[in-house]
This record gives C-alpha cells, structure tokens and sequence, in this order.
C-alpha cells in the first residue's frame, strides 16, 4: 500500500542562476511538491530603479561584472528551502511571512529581494499547478475574466533608450477598443506606421529600439515630437477615436536633488514650472496618463498634480507597490493609479496588500515589467489575476510579446472582457 502523499507539501526549491534580456544575470527558482506539483519563475530587474525598492542582490567581483546572483541560489536551496520543506505551496501568505522573517530587514537586503520574489513566485505557480489552474484562476478566482488596457510604449528615451527625450516611455493606449486582440492588432499596425514615418523623418537610426522594444530616435529631444509623430501614426491609420497618449516620465532621473531643479533637454524646471508643463501637455495633447512626473519622495506634488489634471498620475518609484507608502498617498491624495511590481516590494503577498489597497480606495492598477526580464510568462496571468485594468509591458522582443501571447490566450480561455479606462 502507497504512503498517502500531500500534494502540496513543499518537497524542494532549486534555482539557478539564467540570463535576462539584457544578456545580464537573473534567478530562476523551481518550487516542487511531493504530489508532483511544479511552479518555475523567473525574477525580472529595473534598471530605472527606485531607491524604496527592495535590495536586489547580486554578487559582486568580476563575474558578470558583479552582478551573478550565486549568493541568491545559494540562499535559495541552503537558508529558504530545508525552512520551507513541507509548507502548504497553497498557503502562499504563510509562506511569504516566514520568507519575511527569514530575511529580518525591510528591505530585503538579508537574503536578497530578488530572493524573495523568486522563492514567492515559484510557489504562486506551484499552488496554481497543484490545482490545476492557470495562475490568473487560481489568484483571481472566478471574477478574473477581464483582460487590461496595454499600455504601448512605442518611442523610448530617459534610461532605457539612447534617444534624445528625457522622459522614459511615450505610450499608445487603445482606450476605445473592443476587445484585447483588436487592441494589441491595433497598436502592431501605428508600431509598423510609426516606423516607416520615423525613417522618413529622423533617418533610418530612429528604428532602433530600447530596452523594451520602443524606438529610439536620436535626434528627437522634445517630448512634443514624439506625440505628434505617435498621433501622425494613429491618424494614417484611422484610429482616431481608439487612442489616447500616455508617459512614464520618471522624473527622479532627471531630478536634481541639491538644486532641486528638472533637466529636461537643456532647460531646468522648478517643481512648480514642471506643473505647468504638464499642464499645457495635457491641454494639447490626448495625454490621459502620466506616471512619476516629480521625483520619488515628492507626495505633496504628486497630489497637487492629481488635483489639478485630468489626466491619470500613477506612482511607480514613489509607490514601489509598497502598501504602506501607497496608504501615505492615498491620504496625501497623491495619484490616481498604482503601479504594481512585485519585485519592487518583494513578495507576492505584499503586492496583493498593496493592490487590494489600491483597490479599495478607488485607484487604478497597472501590472508592469520591468525593463530586465525574460520569456517568463506569469506578468500576463497576474495581470488579469490582480483583475488589472492596465498593464504595461513594452512593445517588441521576446520577452514582451511573450505575454501579449499569452494574454491573447487568456482572452480565448476565459472568453474576457476588456477593461474601461478610468474617467
Ligand atoms: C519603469 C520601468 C519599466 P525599470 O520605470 O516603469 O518600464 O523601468 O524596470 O528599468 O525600473
Ligand atoms: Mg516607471
């Protein structure tokens, strides 16, 4: 007679140290249990990062010029795994608690936030799996059937792209479509128009793209240039009444803290003088979402802005999904929207507390990647598991389109809706 297995008890966690899309080092950690339930998850990394986020924690010394995560693997399989062996995967708080304890600092500098996030991660999927259920199921439940608005960051700048425009990402937002599918064919056809125009106008150099797939025009500095020519698209294409404009500024990296002053092209701005750009930007323009337009810690602008624009604010580096700094927003009234990373705050749980609090204070949520990631599929199934309204996850490469991919499937699986745009 066979011994009675739990099937949900965790047997091992291995992981391994694999590459991103950037050729640089990341984590892949493997949560089995003794039922035979398998979760993998591969952990992405900012570059434009926040200083509120968790410690990523990479080796140093001449190996992959200090970033191999070796330490990481090893406090996965030496200092998580023999704590962990035989926890529920299903009991996904608990095990993120005790991660938190194993690790003993809020920054999760001890074992590593990349640690965390792996271990946490894995075990989201083995859970899923040991119930047979796609991840987006099993953390949404029945309700997850909407599929989000994306966010195409189609013109690239800031840190991730060596075009000449200060802010980050210049975004296409199919507001007005029907469905996920239409939405994304839609974005693909002003991608293919923006380009040809781009060669025309900025030479053929323009089509290179950033970190996540956008373009990146070297001799385009003003952030008008890039909306008019993203509106030039849209309007040869006919979708005039599908798309409005969207950025992520992430003003902390053109801040200067002693003076603190903007440098945006060769002019410097003031907070105040910041306002008012964005304010004439949102008067001319169809722009409806601007994320970090001030530096990390500046609340009180933040809420000012949100007072006075239409447009949506969404906290990235001032949130970093952490609830806690959101609940100061929220009562602050700073921003309209989070932006959600798990890797920024570490473990699943804490996202899902910082979700639920953004939920429940009338905030939007939008998924995001992160500008380092891999093939990794289970942004797209949190997305619509967190029941999302946006997610953000670039525009070409692999390791982007893999989770429009998957989403297209989702949408066919759950015969979803597509997400309202908040007015
Ligand atoms: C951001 C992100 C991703 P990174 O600022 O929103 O788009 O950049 O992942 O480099 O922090
Ligand atoms: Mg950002």
């Amino acid at each position: 007679m066979g011994l009675s297995v739990n099937r949900t008890a965790i047997e091992s966690i291995d992981a391994r140290e694999i590459l991103d899309n950037r050729l640089e080092p990341t984590l892949r950690v493997t949560v089995r249990t003794e039922g035979g339930a398998i979760g993998r998850a591969d952990v992405p990394r900012g570059r434009s990062r926040g200083v509120h986020e968790a410690v990523d924690l990479r080796d140093g010394g001449d190996r992959y010029r200090g970033m191999g995560v070796r330490t990481a693997v090893e406090n996965v399989e030496e200092r998580i795994e023999p704590e962990l062996r035989g926890h529920s995967v299903t009991d996904q708080a608990g095990i993120d608690s005790r991660l938190r304890e194993l690790d003993g600092t809020a920054d999760g500098s001890n074992l590593g936030g990349n640690t965390l996030t792996g271990v946490s991660l894995a075990t989201l999927k083995a859970g899923a799996n040991a119930h047979d259920l796609p991840v987006y199921r099993y953390l949404g439940g029945p309700a997850a059937t909407e599929l989000p608005i994306p966010l195409v960051d189609l013109i690239e700048g800031g840190e991730l792209g060596a075009s000449g425009l200060p802010f980050q990402e210049h975004q296409i937002i199919p507001t007005g479509a029907e469905s996920f599918e239409e939405a994304i064919r839609m974005c693909a056809e002003v991608y293919y128009e923006l380009g040809d125009r781009l060669t025309e106008s900025h030479g053929e150099y323009a089509l290179s793209v950033g970190d996540e797939g956008g373009y990146t025009p070297e001799t385009m500095t003003d952030p008008r240039d890039a909306f008019d020519s993203m509106l030039g698209a849209i309007e040869a294409c006919g979708y005039d009444d599908v798309f409005e404009l969207g950025i992520d500024a992430a003003a902390t990296h053109f801040y200067d803290s002693d003076e603190r002053t903007y440098q945006l092209s060769d002019k410097k701005y003031t907070r105040g003088g910041m306002l008012d750009y964005y304010a004439d930007l949102v008067d001319t323009y169809p722009l409806v979402s601007i994320e970090d337009p001030l530096e990390e810690d500046d609340f009180e602008g933040f809420s000012t802005l949100s007072e006075r624009l239409d447009a949506q604010i969404v906290g990235d580096d001032l949130f970093v999904t952490n609830a806690e700094r959101l609940r100061k927003g929220i009562d602050a009234g700073a921003g309209d929207a989070l932006l959600c990373k798990i890797n920024q705050v570490g473990t699943v749980s804490e996202a899902i507390d910082a979700v639920e609090t953004a939920r429940g204070d009338g905030y939007a949520i939008q998924v995001s990647e992160r500008s380092g990631q891999t093939a990794d599929t289970w942004l797209a199934e949190v997305a619509v598991g967190f029941r999302a309204s946006q997610i953000k996850t670039g525009t070409t490469r692999s390791e982007r389109t893999e989770q429009y991919n998957r989403l297209l499937e989702i949408e066919d699986e759950c015969g979803g809706g597509y997400a309202a745009w908040p007015r």
